[in-house]
């Protein structure tokens, strides 16, 4: 008789250890991001209790990879982990030559267990103007292989056998951050990594260094404007402006707001120079909307770009009971009636607003706004799941219920 199988890991548990090691990862390496988990647990801890116990563990983080390849990889990883693509976002209409998905847990109990999400983004190798770049582009990313053997051999084994044990979610937490890490040598020389940035800084990101380095991870807080405020006490050089809703009593959707990016000091073929990656990032996280409540949303949104923000949005009712009865966000049942489902995703028009504070001095590029969600699913070798069917598969009330 062969022995029994050693028991596989929940792959939530797989999860929160590899959030729990990338996080500890990140603050070794950005004190500033340190200091963000100091002020926003106390921030927190101050708004009085949440409902959601998740809250201190809660961190999204963000990478942009080079190829379909890479990311059709990325992807088994974080299936290991139980997170699945989830939605799809096109920045190039924002200048940005990326398109993205979010890759999160999709139930309400692996959501409740541990939220980590990582918005990913792929390189579009047709947004790069210069043919001949193109192809440098392609040779460079070609060669450079983003997982050590340890990690790829274990997403395999993972699929295999249909779980890891514990030994080998260690081994395997431990590879996989590999991917995630920063280097400060460059996979190119200097003339290479100009190029590369004058084509476009994300260009240069992605394309001049081994892997994808996580280029931020985000803690959820309770109360954005009293974290914005204490880090404007303790002289943190943040932005001004809050991406998202302005401050409601229900809190909708996401805001988010973000801190300069970091100069490394980078190695180019031996030659020192310099590259701006990594930054400090907040959010705070409110309602789901439903397909009404979001449309809503985009025309207030469309109207506060072009006037006065407060007053476009005093439109969107900010009660709940009115939020509930016109049936513009997802709720569940709570302990006391209904209680909104937290919206677990990303806003376009708020991800090009990171983006582009990570890039002060770039040029506004304008690309034809051919967005291609089949070509990224080609390259992602799967579908992405639409959020909406997540949310109303979680909700009290379907959306589409008659009245
Ligand atoms: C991702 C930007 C998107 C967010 O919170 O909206 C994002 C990136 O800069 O790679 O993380
Ligand atoms: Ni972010």
């Amino acid at each position: 008789m062969s022995p029994p199988k050693p028991a596989f890991l929940d792959p939530d548990l797989i999860r929160a250890r590899f959030a729990a090691a990338l996080s500890d990862m990140y603050r070794a390496e950005v004190p500033l991001y340190a200091d963000l988990l100091e002020i926003v647990g106390e921030v927190n801890a101050k708004s009085g209790k949440s409902n959601e116990a998740r809250i201190e563990i809660e961190r999204h983080g963000a990478i942009r990879v080079g190829t379909a390849r890479e990311l059709a990889m990325i992807a088994r990883a974080f299936a290991v982990m139980g997170m699945e693509p989830v939605g799809y976002y096109d920045l190039a209409p924002a200048g940005v030559p990326v398109h993205s998905t979010a890759f999160r847990p999709v139930t309400e109990a692996a959501l409740a267990a541990n939220p980590f999400r990582v918005f990913c983004s792929l390189l579009r190798h047709d947004l790069i103007g210069d043919a001949a770049l193109r192809d440098e582009v392609g040779t460079i990313l070609a060669r450079r292989q983003i997982f050590t053997r340890m990690a790829t051999d274990l997403i395999l084994q993972a699929e295999r056998e249909g779980g890891l044990n514990e030994d080998d979610t260690d081994s395997f937490v431990a590879a996989l951050l590999e991917t995630f890490r920063w280097h400060s040598e460059a996979m190119v020389n200097s003339p290479t990594y100009q190029k590369l940035a004058a084509q476009h800084r994300l260009v240069a990101d992605i394309v001049a260094f081994k892997g994808p380095h996580i280029n931020h991870l985000t803690p959820r807080t309770l109360d954005i404007d009293a974290v914005q405020a204490a880090m404007l006490a303790r002289g943190i050089d943040a932005k001004d402006t809050i991406e998202g809703p302005p401050a409601r009593k229900v809190p909708i959707l996401l805001r988010q707001t973000s801190f300069k990016a970091l100069t490394e000091t980078v190695s180019f073929a031996g030659e020192n120079g310099r590259h701006t990656a990594r930054f400090g990032e907040i959010e705070q996280r409110g309602a789901a909307l439903t397909p009404k409540g979001r449309a809503l949303y985009d025309r207030l949104l469309a109207e506060a770009q072009r006037g006065d923000p407060a007053r476009a949005f005093a439109v969107f009712p900010d009660d709940l009971d009115t939020l509930v009865r016109e049936r513009l966000i997802y709720v569940r049942r709570g302990t006391n009636g209904p209680e909104p489902i937290t919206f677990e995703d990303f806003l376009p028009v708020s991800a090009a607003g990171i983006f582009q504070s990570n890039l002060s001095g770039e040029a506004r590029r304008d690309y034809a706004d051919a967005s291609s969600q089949a070509a990224f699913e080609t390259a992602l070798g799967r579908a992405v799941i639409d959020p909406f069917a997540l949310y109303a598969a979680m909700a009290l009330v379907p959306e589409n219920a008659t009245n």
